[in-house]
């Protein structure tokens, strides 16, 4: 089975290691956001695509959600003593891939070249792509003013309430090469538990991958990130309370509408499934929460499964 999965950071990365458990690896592609990415301390970093490229090499740190397992922090560490910047943590293994990464760049190699390198020393199978090779960034609209993703989330700490998500250069940005071809061959589109707003519309905004996701004719389904109303990691549920008028399933539903035909939801937010069908999308109820290597296979199982939507 070919299967496209559409994939921000933490949640996307884990469930994207059920899926590859669930099929054959080589019949998976990610296609990963890029809106996060940012230069700390004149390195090119990408956030997203690295969380995707180290859960599924077996390298993620599981608990902190991103960066490299058995991490150590002695050049951050030299940097802050130096008076440098150092509110972005790039642990030492991390570095490693940023160096490789933005000397490739530099010399002029496109992202997705440069991360197919990248997985291909890792020896992994799936493809993993970003969503456009051309500069496409998140920016957030706040009552206390504009930032960029990683100024928002990392050092102000997702605190400010945000009235707008903007994502500059997307109505330049063509999908990265392989990406529609992808989109094509697939025989079943997934949304990653990601967030709505930050994660999954900035790969959306990307007009030919969006205009292709609307001409499938295949299923499309997304996995919520609410567990009983909630985020399980980071601001959903707040952007989603602020931008779309309350924090149940229905919500997210509307975010992926006309998109998707189906929703998975946890068994927390089952009261929701009335009111997702009343919006002509199909409810599938099961536990979510990944809290290990059976439960993000199960739930990636279970989204799997939506391919006899067809
Ligand atoms: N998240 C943080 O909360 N603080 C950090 O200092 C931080 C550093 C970092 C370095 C490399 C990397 O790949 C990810 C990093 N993240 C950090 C995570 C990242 O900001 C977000 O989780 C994603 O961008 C959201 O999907």
């Amino acid at each position: 089975m070919k299967v496209i999965v559409l994939s921000g950071g933490v949640g996307g990365a884990r469930f994207l290691r059920g899926v590859v458990e669930a099929v054959d690896p080589a019949g998976v592609t990610a296609v990963v956001n890029v809106g996060d990415d940012l230069e700390a301390l004149g390195l090119s970093v990408s956030p997203d695509l690295d969380s995707v490229v180290y859960a599924l090499a077996d390298l993620s740190d599981e608990e902190r959600g991103w960066g490299r397992a058995d991490e150590t922090w002695n050049a951050l560490a030299s940097v802050e003593a130096l008076g440098g910047d150092a509110w972005f943590r790039l642990g030492d293994r991390d570095l490693g891939l940023h160096l490789v990464r933005t000397q490739a760049l530099r010399a002029g190699q496109p992202l997705s070249a440069v991360t197919a390198r990248l997985t291909a020393a890792l020896g992994l199978e799936p493809t993993i792509l970003p969503a456009t090779d051309d500069r496409l960034r998140t920016f957030l609209d706040t009552p206390n003013g504009s930032f960029d993703f990683q100024q928002w989330f990392v050092a102000r700490r997702h605190r400010d309430p945000v009235d707008r998500v903007r994502f500059e250069g997307a109505s330049d940005a063509r999908p990265a090469p392989g990406v529609l071809e992808a989109l094509h061959e697939a025989d079943l589109v997934l949304i990653a538990p990601s967030n709505p707003y930050v994660s999954i519309a900035p790969i959306l905004a990307v007009e030919r991958i969006r205009s292709a996701l609307e001409r499938r004719r295949v299923p499309c389904v997304a996995v919520s990130p609410l567990i009983g109303g909630k985020a399980v990691k980071g601001p959903a549920a707040t952007m989603l309370n602020r931008l779309e008028g309350g924090t149940s399933a229905v919500q997210v539903t509307q975010r992926y509408l006309p998109l998707i035909d189906a929703l998975v939801i946890d068994e927390a937010d089952a009261r929701d499934a009335d009111g997702i069908a009343e919006l002509g999308v199909r409810p599938i109820v099961t536990k979510t929460l990944m809290r290990d290597a059976a439960s993000r296979r199960a739930l990636a199982e279970t989204a799997l499964d939506a391919v006899a939507l067809a």
